[in-house]
């Protein structure tokens, strides 16, 4: 599981307090923080707060910062192209860009970008007239973005399908379309895309918070997930992570194996 750490956003009170007073601490800490429990990348989102305008700076100062904390890659979740080029410009080693959309327009500035800076892309199942509700809709949304990626020269390790994870509260009947296109997307396209999601949307504004993103994440894990943007601070999300890796055999058994898969 390639595990990317959702921490680093405006949408946090202590990373928009930051960015307002361009105080690098509390970015540091996360990065450290994340970095520590098994982070592969640091999502890096500015948040609703910053204007359009000012995005690209804040963006960058936020990939400095992480990377001259820890060595890791960042996935610069942004809807503003400028504030990825300027996060792209600044990188160290293979970027993540989230995210375009199957919108035409906006792979057309996405997947030249990506293979411009060779970066890999995530692939939002999705497209003007909103999120599919079914699965089929939102495996044919990916083809469009596989196939769009392949023209661009992009190879299917770098490009990362997001089927897009609402809460549970509100869109109850989407749970089962993810899962159930997580599974087509891995038979349509061979050699198959990656795949991600947003694994905490799954559970906002609901009651066992924790406990609803654990079993999602294993649930999607059995379906084909390769990744998800997720909160590291939850223990049992680590352990479950751990657990669901022996039972999908992608990590050998051993007795301490939740201990042995926090040892990056
Ligand atoms: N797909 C992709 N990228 C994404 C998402 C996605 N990036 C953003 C988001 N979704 C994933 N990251 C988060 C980060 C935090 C929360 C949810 C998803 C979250 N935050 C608390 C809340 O809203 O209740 C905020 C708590 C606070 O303010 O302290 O749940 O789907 N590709």
């Amino acid at each position: 599981m390639i595990l990317i750490g959702e921490r680093i956003n405006g949408m946090f009170k202590d990373i928009r307090e930051a960015i307002l007073n361009r105080d690098p601490e509390p970015i540091r800490y996360w990065a450290k923080r994340q970095f520590e429990r098994c982070a592969a990348f640091l999502d890096i989102n500015t948040g609703p707060t910053v204007d359009a305008k000012d995005q690209p700076a804040v963006m960058e100062w936020l990939v400095k910062i992480a990377q001259e904390t820890v060595d890791l890659p960042c996935c610069l979740d942004s809807t503003n192209p400028e504030a990825i080029e300027a996060g792209l410009a600044v990188h160290k080693g293979k970027a993540l860009i989230n995210s375009t959309t199957a919108d035409q327009w906006k792979m057309d500035i996405y997947l030249p970008m990506a293979a411009k800076y060779g970066a890999a892309v995530i692939g939002l199942a999705m497209n003007e007239k909103g999120v599919p509700k079914s699965a089929a809709d939102r495996a044919a949304l990916a083809m469009e973005i596989v196939v769009n990626a392949d023209a661009n020269g992009i190879p299917m390790e770098d490009l990362y399908i997001d089927p897009l994870v609402l809460p549970c509260n509100v869109g109850q009947e989407h749970g089962p379309e993810v899962l159930e296109a997580l599974r087509q997307i891995k038979m349509l396209a061979d050699p198959p895309p990656k795949t991600t999601m947003g694994l905490s949307n799954v559970s906002q504004r609901c009651a066992d918070r924790h406990l609803l993103n654990r079993t999602f994440l294993v649930m999607s894990m059995a379906a084909g997930l390769d990744s998800a943007i997720v909160d590291l601070d939850d223990d049992a999300l680590l352990d479950a992570v751990a657990a669901a890796n022996i039972l999908l055999n992608k990590d050998i058994y051993c007795d301490s194996f939740t201990k042995t898969f926090r040892q990056r």
